[in-house]
């Protein structure tokens, strides 16, 4: 250990610690706009300057290491002063139209200028010519309010390996472009919103879709109907006043119905179809011997993922639809028909903390008799606006439960929110399927394939099945290849792009605590643990759908109505 001292206090450092990480283990805030946790520091935007005893310049701490003995100013009026002229550099070459801004009241230069008081413009503003970009379905680009952070830079190639996104030229004239200078939509950008998550201003946010909600919500001769994400129930507490990851499942069907949606959905319980479907396809192609291993395609953005780089591997890819676009076809062509409703006449929105699911349903793929499966797609932050813009009162009002016929999910539903979780919610029902009986965790081996990436076995019907889970795209690159031709032979890949899964996606609300994130995941465990129904294949209202409508797995029926091809 290194001992150090702040602000007149000591405090104890590791080794090789920079002052940020030190300062920040011991609850010493400094601010900064370019640093994020685990990624090489840039030292681009200079606000974590501190003042070091025997040095003349202030240092950035994010890329200084800790010396036994330092004596280190967080708070001088030397650095206060740096700092707020950094930041007023910032502002005058930024747009000030925060009464507009997607980002308000979330905008990280905004906090900071309030907190160093900055009350005036102090230099002239420069004209901003830079176009917005509104081709994605999932993310609007406005490169006017870029402060070349570089962080999503970083994170897009470091996080993700996608790297859509590159400096340009050089000093006054640099800027954060796409590669090739394409506009979002046509460069190689999957969508998974994590640059949008870790931009300190406006400059990425998601594509709104409340307004056109809100119309339909208003106009008679529709019939707004709304799916919830598995995720979501376990990330919205903190935004209304609640404790950190509380489920608040039933509190958001109450009020969707309040804002005016007549009919509300878990897509938990599509999760627990899909997850049927996959295990009849997977047991399939492995008693066929083709085809392996299969890889998940519940996670629109790694689909796109595959289908730029690795297109040779896209009939490995499940062809049954994910549980946004199974529900959405499920509403669609069977609910509508049972409760003599007009198809065409339902305005299907599913809620998800994923912006890659607004490019989804958008799909051809994702359409059933040429109307799509689901018409808009919001964003876990925008269901909070919802709910706030319609004056809902979340801690005053009962919890609800979802409409009939799809009442009812397992917690494996719940899981595929979480990494690794399709894959244990598909590998309880091959089991189920071929024994007849539970799978549990002593049934299961761990399998080391490679590092970073979980495996794991099961024998059911004298075959053993051996699925891997990659958590994030993080060398993607390097591991696809080691998967694909190693010694140990795969049947199931689950890839999620966002890092923990869906609980972590692009979608969701900004929280600067890495915390939050561990712990929705660990509420979606706790529900799992909790919960009777852990399989798929027992949740009654599943096996009524069956009954009533699908027939069997793999059926006609379902082939028409839950499964999709993906092509070159
Ligand atoms: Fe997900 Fe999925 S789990 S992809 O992570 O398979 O978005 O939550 O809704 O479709 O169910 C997201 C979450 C979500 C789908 C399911
Ligand atoms: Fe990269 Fe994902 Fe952002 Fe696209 S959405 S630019 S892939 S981080």
């Amino acid at each position: 250990n290194i001992t150090i001292e702040v602000n007149n206090r000591t405090i104890q450092a590791h080794k090789g610690d920079t002052i940020l990480e030190a300062l920040n283990r011991n609850g010493i805030r400094v601010p900064t706009l370019c640093n994020m946790t685990d990624l090489t520091p840039s030292g681009a935007c200079r606000l974590c300057v501190v003042e070091v005893e025997g040095r003349d310049n202030l240092v950035t701490s994010c890329s200084h290491v800790v010396e036994n003995g330092m004596r280190i100013m967080t708070h001088s009026p030397r650095v206060v002063r740096a700092r707020k002229t950094l930041v007023e550099l910032l502002l005058a070459n930024h747009p000030d139209d925060c009464l507009y801004c997607e980002r308000n009241g979330f905008c990280e230069l905004q906090d900071l200028a309030a907190e160093l008081h900055i009350r005036e413009r102090k230099v002239l503003r420069k004209s901003f010519t830079q176009k917005l970009d509104l081709s994605s379905p999932s993310i609007v680009r406005d490169p006017a309010k870029c402060i070349l952070c570089g962080r999503c830079i970083r994170v897009c190639d470091e996080v993700q390996s996608v790297s859509t996104f590159e400096f340009v030229n050089r000093g006054c004239n640099m800027y954060v472009g796409t590669t090739l200078s394409r506009d979002l939509n046509f460069s190689n950008c999957i969508g998974c919103g994590q640059c949008v998550l870790v931009c300190p201003t406006g400059a990425l946010h998601e594509r709104q879709n409340v307004a056109e909600v809100m119309d339909a919500l208003s106009n008679p001769d529709l019939i707004p109907v709304v799916q919830i994400a598995p995720s979501i129930s376990v990330s919205v507490a903190t935004e209304f006043g609640l404790k950190p990851s509380k489920d608040v499942n039933g509190l958001l069907y109450n009020a969707l119905r309040k804002i005016g949606f007549r009919y509300v959905f878990d897509t938990a319980f599509a999760a627990d179809v899909a997850a049927i479907e996959m295990a009849a396809e997977l047991i399939d192609r492995k008693g066929k011997g083709s085809n392996l291993p299969m890889f998940s395609s519940c996670c629109p953005a790694w689909v796109k993922f595959v289908e730029q780089w690795y297109p040779d591997y896209i009939p490995a890819l499940s062809a049954v639809k994910s549980p946004q676009q199974v529900m959405g076809s499920l509403i669609r062509n069977y609910f509508a028909t049972e409760n003599e409703l007009n198809p065409s006449k339902i305005f299907s929105v599913s809620v998800m903390p994923c912006l890659a699911k607004k490019f989804e349903a958008q799909r051809e793929e994702m359409t059933t008799r040429g109307l799509s499966d689901v018409d808009t797609v919001l964003s876990t932050r925008e269901l909070v606006r919802l709910i706030k813009l319609y004056g809902i009162d979340i801690q005053g009002i009962e919890s609800q439960h979802p409409d009939k016929p799809f009442n009812i999910r397992s917690s494996s539903g719940k899981l595929f929110g979480i990494s690794g979780g399709s894959a244990e919610a598909l590998a309880r029902v091959v089991y189920h399927k071929l024994t007849s009986k539970e799978l549990n965790d002593s049934k299961i081996t761990e399998v080391k394939i490679v590092s970073g990436v979980k495996a794991f076995s099961f024998n059911a019907d004298e075959q053993t099945f051996t699925f891997a889970v990659v958590n994030g795209l993080k060398n993607i690159h390097s591991i696809l290849p080691v998967l694909m031709g190693g010694d140990v032979k795969l049947d199931y890949i689950e890839v999620m792009a966002c890092p923990g899964g869906c609980v972590n996606g692009g979608g969701q609300p900004y929280v600067d605590e890495e915390k939050y994130v561990k712990l929705r995941a660990k509420a979606i465990i706790e529900i799992d643990e909790a919960e009777g129904i852990k399989c798929a294949t027992r949740n009654p209202a599943v096996q009524s759908i069956y009954d009533e409508f699908l027939g069997e797995t793999g059926s006609e029926k379902a082939k028409k109505f839950l499964y999709t091809r993906y092509s070159k």
